[in-house]
């Protein structure tokens, strides 16, 4: 399994509702390094842009607007398989479907407020992280590297 990064959003519903803490604790305590983490309020042309390939959508409207509604917490994860198990830490898209013990799965009930995002595959991850973080993200050595892979 590959080093991966991926790029994980807490939506604005995560950040009304106080989940910030709650949703970056279950990715550090599974083991991944934050690489990059800001609080941002995402313009309507920016917010397209991130859900480009969603525009023939019904729900694309809805979705630019509730993504533009508020602040989103914009961050950079690094692990092995981070891209997949990142999206199995999240759960499925629809929280009537997200298994209980993930994110969704436990925290929200409409797809609509889904409270969080994560990359879908490496390359979108690579796409999104330039989107996000034209400016680049930390390098650093977690003292747990060694302690988290063999
Ligand atoms: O990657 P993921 O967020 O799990 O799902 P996508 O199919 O990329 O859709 C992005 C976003 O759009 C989803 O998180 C909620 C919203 N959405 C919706 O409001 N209604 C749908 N039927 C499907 C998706
Ligand atoms: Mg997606």
């Amino acid at each position: 399994v590959a080093r991966e990064r991926t790029y994980i959003m807490i939506k604005p519903d995560g950040v009304q509702r106080g989940l910030v803490g709650e949703i970056i604790a279950r990715f550090e305590r599974k083991g991944y390094k934050m690489a990059a983490m800001k609080l941002v309020k995402p313009s309507t042309e920016h917010m397209e842009e991130h859900y480009a390939d969603l525009k023939d959508k019904k729900f694309f409207p809805g979705l630019i607007k509730y993504m533009t509604s508020g602040p989103v917490v914009a961050m950079v994860w690094v692990g092995d398989g981070v891209v997949a198990g990142g999206r199995v830490l999240l759960g499925a898209t629809k929280p009537s479907e997200s298994a209980p013990g993930t994110i969704r799965g436990d925290l929200c009930i409409d797809v609509g407020r889904n409270v969080c995002h994560g990359s879908d595959a490496v390359e979108s991850a690579e796409k999104e992280i330039a989107h996000w973080f034209p400016e680049g993200v930390a390098e650093w050595t977690s003292h747990s590297e060694s302690w988290v892979y063999e």
